[in-house]
């Protein structure tokens, strides 16, 4: 029964005796039905609250008048009551439905918008005829069972009292909430104290001078630099204080660091005036100096997309905040983020998860618009991915660029998405500074309390238009009439101090011009400034520096007593453990190889990197679809109980003192769960953090991250990345969105040394190109084609002794096969990845002995020096490329000028290579299987032919 049926037949016929029932309830709850008496226990603020209150002050009385003193006594016992108690009993049921119907929709009539152009003033399920309530029930003293502060009170005051808290300058949405706890909390949070907080006379003076730099700096940069875009923070300028607050109040609570990811409104306010970076730093980029010294590599990035980290005392604590950098693409950033939130926690032993916190800024349209946002959202509960809650603040300016909520949303409010994640909702006025530092403090205390995500809805306006060059009353005329007339939300609380006679005129004028004159200052400072370093390899990342060199093999290889020892583990179940009985014979077979250092396959070598790095001492963490067990059953990362589902992971069980390997099933999102990985990766610079996609393909469902964050934000940003991503990548004839990684794509990215692309062919190499990422004192993403049908192949096993010292990885794999003298071969086939065993089987099978097969197992950075030297051994020779992809995808477009380059200072006879693999087509790949088949032999037929068809 909804809340609005149960109000209707209150009203009906039934009243009396529903009355009566409740009397007999309040008497005893056992003595209603099980049906009633769980509709009565909903009524009160829980369920045990009706024993509680009823122990309590003041209710002895109210339920003797609900109950009927002196009332006739019934044959069964029960107090029958009397009429003005039938009537008072009904009274209570219909306010305490009012109650409710205030706390679940009493936002929706709330003061929330200060430029009243959505205000709603009524609705159904806050009128209290609704209820059955008429005008002569307003001064009637009503008993209710609730945390509102009283039992005994008029309808008049009940509603005051309601209006109050949820119908002020702030609207709270929490009902939807299913944990009763957490209602509760939030309950006692706001109705007790009428959802206000009582300031200090300083704590309303720091909420001034908060404001007041937030407002004057705008102006400043106005002045100095008019028409110069800032997307500034105008209208919303009560943000400035919110923060202020979350990291005072986060402070108290155990707060030593927070994370702060936001879009650009604000952004250049949030860096000085929270973040503490020098105004003469932000006005020199103004005039058109870099962020960093001119020294320093990079492409550097407009300044409200920059990052910084600072130290802060807040009181007792010294709190480190740090904004990371971001790129134009709304709430990308979201993921980047909660990962950096959860390394910086493991690295810190947070188990508590209380000293490192992840704080999210947000726009309305993008907030209600982007599918990253429900995607990092659903990352809040889960094992391999919380945070222990983010406190998000969304900047509600009414607006996205031009288009309205109206065009923007199908929701009431931006925040509605957040609802499925259980977080509660705090809706704010934005002009009233002191009830968006209140709900801004709650919000924070309430992630303290429940370790979950909070969201803070601040509505506000955009003064301006969306950048400081845009007219905005193009398309919202009305909107900016009504905001040209408003004063600032500094000057509507200037004027409230003024009046509660904290302040003067002259106190405030003062203020600003403290300020001012401070700002002045630092222009002149401007004139001069240079910034001395980059900040781009303090911290954890002492010690490593750019990457340079050619080969760059690092220190990979391993002593085969501690590949044995990771191997044991590796095949080892505790005792009692049923071990499924297909993996009993993978464990054996992975057993045999390890022992007689023979037949070590792709996923075998997997482990032994990451294994030895555990021994080692480096944490290793793993997540992705499926990835525990492998999307191709190949890995069994973590093994399950077949009786009970206990899970083992046998890679952390190989030596006390080791790392921790965390490998995660992921939910099934890739932009989210691998800008989280990315984001681990940035804080983290001594562990190997890896994604794996489903298949390749998918991984272009985050492409946001690839492109802006994986593949530039080390020349943007100066921000290094070691991250992995494991893409599986092979034509096989599992069809369009099952065959390719998109390659090109990633090759077509490559510039400047950003990326490592690879397609391995041998278990060895992979094992080295896994540990080659933390060996090396650099850190550079490794995107890495990985193979499918080939994990069960006896074709890419390696032997234990590839792994050893003296070992390392090879950029070039030179021809294997005995064949004719190099001069007499008639044509060298360059290839990649898996059709290297299509070509080799091919080629055994016919034969063929003077076409030699070559394989580049590292695209970029580009091996020129290396090919070169493997080519010159032919002389002869043509050249030719093949792969399996179409001819506008894979390599091809990549490579050919690159091959012609490093033939170029060679002196045999070829000088460009010939392409030979599928015609170039729209779709990666065929989905029939039988002329995938076709396709493939004549490519491999092609490749091998005795002359160029
Ligand atoms: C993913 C993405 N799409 C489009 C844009 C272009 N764009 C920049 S700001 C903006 C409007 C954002 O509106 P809102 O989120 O409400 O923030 P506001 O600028 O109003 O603070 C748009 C569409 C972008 N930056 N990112």
């Amino acid at each position: 029964m909804s809340r609005l049926d149960e109000s209707t037949f209150l009203n009906g016929g039934n009243a009396g005796f529903i009355a009566e029932l409740y009397s007999r309830y309040l008497e005893d709850p056992t003595s209603v039905d099980a049906s009633w008496r769980g509709f009565f226990d909903t009524l009160a603020d829980a369920p045990d609250a009706v024993q509680r209150e009823m122990e309590g002050p003041g209710w002895g009385e109210a339920r003797a008048h609900l109950i009927g003193n002196g009332a006739a006594v019934r044959a069964n016992g029960h107090a029958v009551p009397a009429p003005e108690a039938s009537q008072a009993a009904l009274d209570s049921i219909r306010a305490m439905n009012l109650i409710r119907g205030y706390r679940v929709r009493g936002h929706l009539i709330a003061d929330l918008d200060p430029l009243g152009l959505t205000r709603q003033t009524s609705h159904p399920d806050l009128d209290p005829a609704t209820y059955g309530f008429t005008e002569a029930d307003y001064d009637r003293p009503i008993f209710v069972n609730s945390l509102l502060g009283f039992t005994t009170a008029t309808l008049r005051e009940i509603l005051a009292a309601l209006k109050a808290i949820y119908c002020g300058t702030v609207g709270v949405e929490y009902m939807h909430i299913q944990e009763l706890e957490e209602r509760r909390w939030i309950q006692a949070r706001i109705e007790v104290p009428r959802n206000q907080t009582e300031f200090t006379p300083e704590g309303k003076r720091a909420i001034l001078e908060r404001l007041t730099a937030a407002e004057q700096l705008e102006r400043f940069l106005d002045r100095r630099y008019t028409g110069t875009k800032r997307f500034g923070l105008e209208g919303g300028e009560a943000l400035i204080p919110a923060l202020e607050q979350i990291i005072k109040r986060g402070g108290q609570l155990g707060m030593q660091e927070l994370v702060i990811g936001m879009p650009h409104r604000g952004r250049l306010n949030v860096l000085t005036n929270v973040m503490g970076k020098p105004y003469a730093a932000l006005f020199s980029e103004f005039q058109g100096n870099p962020a960093n010294p001119e020294d320093v590599q990079g492409s550097g990035d407009v300044k409200y997309h920059l990052g910084t980290s600072t130290d802060r005392e807040i009181g007792e604590v010294r709190m480190h905040l740090s904004l990371t950098a971001n790129p134009s693409h709304l709430e990308a950033v979201n993921p980047v983020v909660l990962g950096k939130v959860r390394a910086k926690q493991r690295q810190r032993g947070d188990v508590a998860r209380d000293a490192v916190v992840g704080l999210l800024m947000h726009g309305d349209a993008a907030f209600a618009g982007q599918g990253l946002v429900p995607e990092s959202l659903e990352l809040s509960e889960l094992r391999g991915y919380r945070t222990g809650g983010t406190i998000h603040v969304i900047v509600n300016n009414q607006i996205g660029f031009t288009t309205s909520p109206a065009q923007a949303r199908s929701t009431p409010y931006p925040s509605d998405i957040a609802k499925g994640g259980q977080a509660p909702i705090f809706h704010v006025n934005g002009d009233d500074a002191e009830a968006v530092v209140h709900v801004a403090r709650i919000a924070t205390e309430f992630r303290y309390r429940f370790k979950k995500d909070v969201v803070v809805d601040i509505f506000c306006y955009r003064r301006h238009g969306h950048n400081e060059g845009d007219e905005p009353a193009f398309t919202q005329p009305l909107m900016y009439r009504t905001i040209e007339s408003r004063p600032t939300v500094r000057e509507i609380y200037a004027r409230r101090l003024i009046q509660e006679g904290l302040l003067t005129q002259e106190d405030v004028a003062s203020m600003t011009n403290d300020f001012l004159a401070r700002l002045d200052a630092e222009f002149e400072a401007a004139k001069s400034y240079r910034p001395n370093k980059a900040d781009w390899l303090e911290g954890a990342w002492t010690g490593l520096s750019v990457a340079s060199g050619e080969d760059r093999r690092g220190a990979t290889a391993v002593d085969r007593a501690l590949l044995q020892e990771v191997g044991a583990a590796l095949t080892r179940v505790p005792d009692g453990f049923h071990l499924n009985r297909k993996l009993v014979r993978q464990l054996e077979q992975k057993r045999r190889a390890i022992e007689t250092g023979e037949g070590i396959d792709w996923a075998t070598a997997e482990a032994l990197a990451i294994g030895t790095l555990c021994a080692e001492g480096v944490f290793v963490r793993l997540s992705g679809q499926d990835c525990c067990r492998g999307t191709f059953s190949q890995r069994h990362a973590v093994l399950v109980d077949q009786e009970t589902e206990e899970r083992y992971v046998p890679l952390n069980h190989i030596r006390d003192g080791q790392a921790q390997f965390e490998v995660v099933d992921s939910p099934l999102s890739e932009a989210a769960v691998l800008g989280f990985e990315y984001g681990y990766s940035l804080a983290e610079p001594h562990a190997l953090i890896i994604w794996e996609a489903q298949f390749g393909d998918f991984a272009n469902g985050a492409q946001v991250i690839i492109d802006q964050f994986i593949t530039s934000g080390e020349a943007k940003w100066l921000r290094m990345s070691g991250l992995v991503m494991l893409l599986p990548h092979g034509y096989e004839g599992q069809g369009p969105e099952h065959s390719s990684a998109r390659l090109e794509r990633f090759l077509q990215l490559c510039g400047e040394d950003n990326i490592q692309v690879c397609n391995l062919t041998t278990a060895a190499n992979y094992f080295h190109a896994l540990r080659r990422q933390v060996r090396r004192d650099f850190r550079k993403p490794l995107v890495l084609m990985t193979p499918k049908s080939l994990l069960r192949s006896p074709e890419v096993v390696s032997r234990l002794d590839e792994m050893e010292p003296g070992t390392s990885f090879h950029r070039i794999i030179a021809e294997t096969d005995p064949l004719v003298a190099d001069d007499q071969v008639r044509r060298v086939v360059l290839c990649s990845g898996k059709v290297y065993f299509d070509l080799r089987a091919a080629r055994r099978e016919r034969k063929i002995d003077d076409v030699a097969i070559l394989r580049v197992e590292q695209l970029y950075p580009f091996p020129a020096r290396s090919l070169g030297t493997a080519l010159a051994r032919y002389p002869n020779a043509e050249i030719v490329w093949c792969q399996e992809e179409p001819e506008n995808m894979g390599a091809w477009t990549y490579i050919d000028r690159r091959i012609e380059k490093a033939l170029a200072g060679l002196d045999i006879k070829a000088k460009r290579a010939r392409y030979v693999g599928r015609p170039e087509s729209a779709a990666t790949a065929t989905g029939l299987f039988k002329r995938h088949n076709v396709e493939q032999a004549r490519l491999v037929a092609d490749a091998l032919a005795p002359e160029a068809r």
